[in-house]
This record gives structure tokens, C-alpha cells and sequence, in this order.
């Protein structure tokens, strides 16, 4: 803490860090996630004790691209991202204030629910979390609704996906702009998109322009046509029940 830190801003700062002390401890005493006795796939152990392809799922080796077919062209310079709904500060940073958090990189595989999976994935990106703590979450935010720049040529619905916030706290879900060492192709959601690596990969926003947090769940795009709101590829979670 430098000499400058006013104590209100010391406060917050201890506020943000106790927020994602709890949630990651209420996390990890969650009894309704995956757990590697009762895991459905196979192949070797990931590094979160899970069998590595899930339940369902192939292994491709290329990335293909799946959306609504709108790929929308967004420079850094315009990239807005809006942290809003129910949070003590709601804000909307743009490409430099992102691009001054904390980054992290990290390697994880991605799985999309039409059954492909592609694995060892290098991101560099912010953690989602890092983002939640600069928003600060009310007590009583339980879910996460994202959206993208893109809509359904259709309707003009813009594309959404919601998720519960336990798991967007996940320390591998991360908003990412870096790919295998390049900047994030424009297909694949750049400039920046998210990544929700233990969740099938609809929940993970391409072009993502605004994260909300709700108190109650609030289906998206492909939820509200009968895809599952938790999404867990090791409980081979695809459809609503
Ligand atoms: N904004 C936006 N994000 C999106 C989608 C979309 O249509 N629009 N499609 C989702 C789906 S169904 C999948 S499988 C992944 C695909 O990402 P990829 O095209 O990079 O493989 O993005 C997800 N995120
Ligand atoms: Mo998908």
C-alpha cells in the first residue's frame, strides 16, 4: 500500500480482497458441483482431477467457429465493457484501463456443446474475478449475465448467456484477448471475448461488451431455446430439464 492511499480507499481495497476470499471459500464447499468420484468422460486426470474429454465429447484439432453468424468489428480503441446490475461500482472500462489489471496466462481446453473439444489452449487475458473485484458484487448477486457485440441477424436479439457467479469465479475463467501467443482472431471474439473452461464454451461471450450481475437467474440466448443455464460437460448438463 503506497503512502498516498487514503483510508477510504484502503477500506476498499480490503473490501474487494474479503469478497473474493469468501466466494472462493463458498466455492470450494459447494456439495452440487462435479466432483471427480462421480465425473462422467474419459482419458487421464486434468489438473482438476477431472477425465480429461468429457462425457460426449471428440477431440478436433482445429478451432472451428460457432455463433450466430454475425462477426462484429470492433477496434480496441471503440471496445467498451460495462460491469453493471448488482454492484457498488458500476463502471465501464475501455481498452487502456483493461489493459492496465492484472493479467494472468493459462492453458485449458475448450468445449463446446455440439460435441467438440479443443484442447491446450494457451489465453492471456484478466481473470474474471479481478473484474468482479473491481465491480464489487452485492451480497445478494448469484448469477452473471453476459452480452456480445453480435445479435442474431434474425430477431436483432444481441447474443447473451448466463451463468452462475460461483462459476464465473472460477480462477480459469478469464476475459482473454491473446491466443496461442496471437491477438484473438475476430471470429473467435476478438478483441476480447470470455472463456469459461469448466463450463461448455456457449458461456463464454465473444465480443463481449457488458457482464451484469442479478440476483436471480435470467435465461440467454441459447438458454432461453432450451440449453442449460449450469452447463457442466462433466455432468453431460447440455439441455434444460
Ligand atoms: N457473442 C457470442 N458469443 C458466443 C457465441 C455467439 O454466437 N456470440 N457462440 C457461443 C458458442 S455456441 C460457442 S461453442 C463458442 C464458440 O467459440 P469459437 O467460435 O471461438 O469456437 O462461443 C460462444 N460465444
Ligand atoms: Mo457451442
Amino acid at each position: 500500500m503506497d503512502e498516498g492511499t487514503s483510508g477510504s480507499e484502503r477500506g476498499l481495497v480490503e473490501r474487494r480482497l474479503s469478497f473474493l476470499a469468501r466466494r472462493v471459500a463458498e466455492l470450494r464447499e459447494r456439495g452440487d458441483l462435479p466432483r471427480p468420484e462421480r465425473a462422467l468422460g474419459s482419458g487421464p486426470a486434468n489438473r482438476h482431477g477431472m477425465p480429461r474429454l468429457p462425457v460426449g465429447q471428440h477431440e478436433v484439432r482445429n478451432w472451428p467457429v460457432l455463433d450466430l453468424g454475425h462477426h462484429p468489428r470492433i477496434e480496441r480503441s471503440a471496445w467498451r465493457l460495462e460491469l453493471t446490475g448488482l454492484v457498488e461500482h458500476p463502471q465501464v472500462l475501455d481498452w487502456a484501463t483493461f489493459e492496465a489489471l492484472e493479467h494472468c496466462d493459462d492453458e485449458s481446453d475448450f468445449h463446446c456443446v455440439t460435441s467438440w473439444s479443443r484442447m491446450d489452449n494457451h489465453w492471456r487475458g484478466v481473470r474474471f474475478r479481478t473484474l468482479a473485484a473491481l465491480a464489487l458484487p452485492r451480497e445478494e448477486a448469484r448469477f452473471v449475465v453476459c452480452t456480445g457485440y453480435d445479435a442474431d441477424p434474425a430477431s436483432g436479439e444481441p447474443y447473451t448467456t448466463n451463468l452462475p457467479l460461483d462459476r464465473a469465479l472460477d480462477p480459469d475463467v478469464l476475459l482473454v484477448h491473446t491466443w496461442n501467443g496471437a491477438p484473438l482472431a475476430r471470429e473467435h471474439g476478438g478483441p476480447v471475448r470470455m472463456i469459461t473452461p469448466r463450463l461448455y464454451a456457449w458461456k463464454g461471450t465473444k465480443w463481449i461488451r457488458k457482464i451484469e450481475f442479478l440476483a436471480e437467474d435470467r435465461a440467454g440466448f441459447w438458454e432461453a431455446r432450451g440449453y442449460s443455464s449450469s452447463a457442466e460437460p462433466w455432468l453431460d448438463d447440455r439441455y434444460s430439464s
